[in-house]
């Protein structure tokens, strides 16, 4: 160096790789990014994990896409062709396609999909993804809600009327217990653990269920190894032992939920007013007056009764006379102690694997160390009985009454914005033909998600009309996706498919064209709330960009806007300026982009807490929650008028030893999985950093179960499915059931620099676990795929069957 002086720029940001969008501060040297650490000052960065600190890496890739491409040689063929096209072409062409396609066939047939944002910084640009499509006319988006979201958002609907735990978030800092169940934070949500390490050094507890002793696992009290996909037993069980000792929240449980509501004992409907009162209204239910021995009636225009809650029965049968004779009827609450009194813990113990004193010591420790705040996910969420299970559990934790209170599940107050997916520009008939809507009418197609199942079957069978065209921003659907073979069939029979990435995926090697977007670090971004807590969702932050986009890179927003302007939408996105697009956004907060720009660490809007939100009056009553009855669905009708059970119960997984003793002897072993930690997904193979201590794709495996198959440490397996084979490393975990084994999912991209080779994404070579993991059978109600308890078994990669 000869006495040029070196610039170094630190620059608040965060890091939006994964869902924790960890506050971090980026090093720029001389106008290259070369590290980012953690910002601690930021509400989300007490830590960074190694793929955050990877992401120079991330973003000087050489295999980074830098031009549109343009397929030449036709689909199947085994080299597409690529050819460098400009972005007037490919927009152009992009525009042409798709309205051709919504003219001929109707702007459903045109799928819109984006990888999720939990695993990518899509969160950025995904609501208005959402806006383009709305533009458009399409009911289609194709983003793993099935698989990720519905058991934290959409499912609990049913039961509390809102996204308890997803929107209602684990007031860590406040709970007196943590629950976390088929959550691994220590993997998935660095934000997280960090706030439930501090919550244990001041004395909370955790109560973890895992079939792994993972992460936080090793320090939860109790943790309980629960066999993969029985999760509803154990809470059902769970919930028995409370009702038994009296550990639940009476009062919360008679005001809150329908708990006191009666049902009929002839057609297990709930009573209504009009069955017992001559001029009773027929939206009015019924409960019985224990002090006045005699039914009374419950407004849900008002949420309330006559009488006051505390009089109300819970327990016993009452004949009552009604319109049609004396008919038997029992409180929800009856029948609901009745239903999880089938689960007593030894019998649960039968099911789940988890000791009857471990399923006593848990309850008894949710309801002592409370305010209990609890987080579900993947290990509930991929499963054949995912809905009933999130029912069960939210069963229980209604049961606490700890539900948006201090230290309970919080809906954390929100700067204000405008709304930018604009459903209004939706209509209602293009709304009705979401795919899979008939076959599921309470699925995730009510919210215009469609299932990759279903995306599937639209695309390849037609049915119920032809999928035609995909738009998708990142998602790796045949790497993401179980029966991956399908998924490319689908995207291979599609008209049109383009794809915007970052690297050339396998699921973007099937598209016509290919964009290729900024990393997270070269574009701009506005972050409004960081989520996990009031602090954090006081900050708004708009991202700098820290380095040069690569290529011609354009990010996803821009992508929109520009899409949205060929297609003669650009009236709905403010003409193509993204700035005057945030400042509609930001408008009610009062915050300017200006002021976000002169400070990359943010602006903090001051924000408060409200807690019990449900009891605020509104109109003549307590708010209450958004359900048909503004209470709590214990029991839902709304389940029960579509053939579905009204209370929660445990179905087993419909593909496992015990459901399928016909697949037991060849596939004597349950397959679950998990994320890795190095890795988000199905990405990041490719990183030296990452990729050098996990250079393989592991199978954890019970060392007994090993030993009988001759597999050592180390040792590449076989993992067999009904489906197919793929291969992995063995790696022994004592802590595993000797009946369950636990896979990645993933694998497919070679890591150049360290000479670390790819898997192919079909074949016998392949890694790939979603190639033998099949997406049905799966949940009646939402579709969710079993990618989390298959049948299985392992051998030794080298002997032949
Ligand atoms: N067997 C099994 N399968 C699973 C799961 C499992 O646990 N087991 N998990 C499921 C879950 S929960 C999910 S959410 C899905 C995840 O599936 P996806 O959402 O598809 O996520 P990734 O596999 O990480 O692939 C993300 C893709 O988006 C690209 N990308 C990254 N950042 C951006 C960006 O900012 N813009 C654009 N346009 N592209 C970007 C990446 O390069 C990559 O190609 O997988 C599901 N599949
Ligand atoms: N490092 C990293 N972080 C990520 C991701 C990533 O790929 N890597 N992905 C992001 C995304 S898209 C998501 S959805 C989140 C997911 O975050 P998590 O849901 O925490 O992800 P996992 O570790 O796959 O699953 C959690 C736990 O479920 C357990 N499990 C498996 N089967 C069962 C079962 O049947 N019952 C129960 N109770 N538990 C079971 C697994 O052993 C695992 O420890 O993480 C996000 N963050
Ligand atoms: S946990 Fe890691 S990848 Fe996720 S946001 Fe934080 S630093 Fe980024
Ligand atoms: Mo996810």
């Amino acid at each position: 160096m000869t006495g040029a002086e070196v610039s170094v720029r630190e620059v608040s940001t965060f890091c939006p790789l994964c869902v924790s969008r960890c506050g971090a501060r980026a090093t720029v040297v001389d106008g290259v990014f070369t590290a980012l650490g953690p910002d601690p000052s930021h509400p989300t960065g007490q830590a960074l994990c190694v793929k955050g600190k990877a992401a120079p890496e991330i973003v000087a890739h050489p295999d980074r896409l830098l031009h549109p491409l343009r397929r030449t040689a036709p689909k199947g063929a085994p080299d597409p062709g690529w050819q460098e096209i400009t972005w007037d072409e490919a927009l152009d062409t992009i525009a042409a396609r798709l309205r051709d396609l919504a003219e001929a066939h109707g702007p459903e047939s045109v799928v819109f999909g984006s990888a999720s944002p939990s695993t990518s910084a899509m969160s950025d640009s995904v609501d208005w993804v959402s806006r383009l499509r709305h533009a458009f006319g399409s009911p289609n988006l194709l983003t793993y809600m099935e698989l990720c979201g519905w058991g934290r958002f959409l499912a609990p609907l049913f039961t509390f009327g809102e996204p308890v735990p997803g929107a209602y978030l684990p007031d860590l800092d406040r709970a007196g217990c943590i629950l976390f169940w088929g959550y691994n934070p220590s993997v998935a949500r660095l934000a997280h653990a960090t706030a439930t390490t501090a919550a244990l050094r001041r004395g909370a507890k955790l109560v973890v269920v895992d079939p792994r002793r993972v992460g936080l696992a090793s320090k939860a009290d109790p943790w309980l190894r629960v066999r993969p996909g029985t999760d509803a037993a154990l809470a059902l069980s769970l919930t028995h032992v409370m009702i038994e000792n009296g550990w639940f929240d009476l009062d919360f449980v008679r005001r809150w939920t329908n708990a006191p509501f009666l049902v009929r004992g002839d057609d297990a409907r709930l009573l209504r007013a009009n069955d017992v009162f001559p001029d009773g209204d027929p939206s009015h239910y019924v409960a019985w007056d224990e002090v006045g021995d005699r039914p009374v009636a419950y407004d849900p225009a008002h949420g309330a009764y006559s009488v006051d809650e505390s009089r109300l029965t819970l327990f016993g049968k009452r004949a009552v006379a009604t319109a049609d004779g004396t008919v038997t009827c029992r409180p929800v609450f009856e029948l609901l102690a009745q239903e999880c009194g089938r689960m007593r813990p030894e019998v649960a113990e039968g099911i789940t694997g988890v000791p009857a004193s471990a399923v006593v010591e848990a309850a008894r420790t949710l309801w002592e160390s409370r305010p209990v705040a609890f987080y579900t996910w993947s290990g509930l969420e991929q499963q054949s009985n995912a809905t009933q299970t999130v029912r069960a559990i939210g069963q229980l934790y209604a049961l606490t009454g700890c539900l948006d209170v201090p230290g309970g599940n919080v809906l954390f107050p929100s700067v204000a914005t405008n709304p930018v997916d604009d459903a209004s520009l939706l209509s209602q008939d293009q709304r009705a033909k979401a795919l899979g809507l008939a076959e599921r009418p309470l699925g995730p197609a009510r919210f215009e998600f469609v299932t990759g199942e279903d995306f599937y079957t639209a695309a390849i069978e037609g049915r119920p009309y032809r999928a035609r065209g995909l738009v998708n921003f990142g998602a790796n659907l045949v790497m993401a996706h179980g029966d991956s073979a399908r998924g490319r069939d689908a995207l291979t029979a599609l008209d049109f498919f383009v794809h915007a990435d970052l690297f050339l995926s396998p699921t973007a090697e099937l598209a016509d064209i290919v964009l290729p977007v900024t990393s997270a670090f070269e574009a701009e971004a506005l972050r409004v709330g960081f989520e996990i807590s009031e602090a954090a969702q006081s900050l708004v932050q708009l991202r700098t960009p820290v380095a040069a986009p690569r290529g011609e890179a354009r990010s996803d927003i821009q992508i929109v806007f520009a899409l949205a302007d060929r297609l003669g939408l650009g009236e709905h996105f403010f003409n193509g300026d993204v700035d005057a697009a945030w400042q509609h956004q930001l408008a009610p907060s009062g915050v300017t982009l200006d002021q976000l720009r002169a400070d990359p660490a943010g602006v903090r809007v001051p924000l408060t807490t409200l807690h019990r939100k449900y009891a605020e009056p509104d109109g003549g009553g307590p708010r209450g929650f958004r359900t048909p009855s503004r209470r709590i669905e214990l029991y839902s009708e709304v389940l029960a008028s579509h053939g579905q059970p009204p209370l929660p119960q445990y179905v087993e997984p419909l593909t496992s030893p015990r459901s399928r003793p016909d697949l037991a002897e060849r596939f004597p072993l349950i397959l679950t999985g998990s994320k890795s930690l190095r890795f988000c997904e199905t990405q990041h193979r490719n990183i030296a950093s990452l990729r050098g201590p996990a250079p393989e794709p592991q199978l954890e495996i019970n060392p007994a179960t090993a030993g009988e198959r001759g597999i050592s440490e180390g040792d590449w397996v076989r993992i067999s499915t009904p489906l197919g084979s793929v291969r992995a490393r063995a790696k022994l975990n004592g802590s595993l059931d000797p009946g369950v084994v636990c896979g990645q999912h993933g694998w497919w991209q070679a890591c150049a620099e360290l000479d670390l080779p790819g898997y192919p994404p079909f074949g016998p070579d392949s890694a790939n676990l979603n190639l033998v993991l099949s997406q049905t059978p799966s949940d009646p109600i939402s579709g969710s795929s079993p990618l989390r308890a298959s049948v299985c078994d392992i051998t030794p990669l080298d002997a032949v069957p």
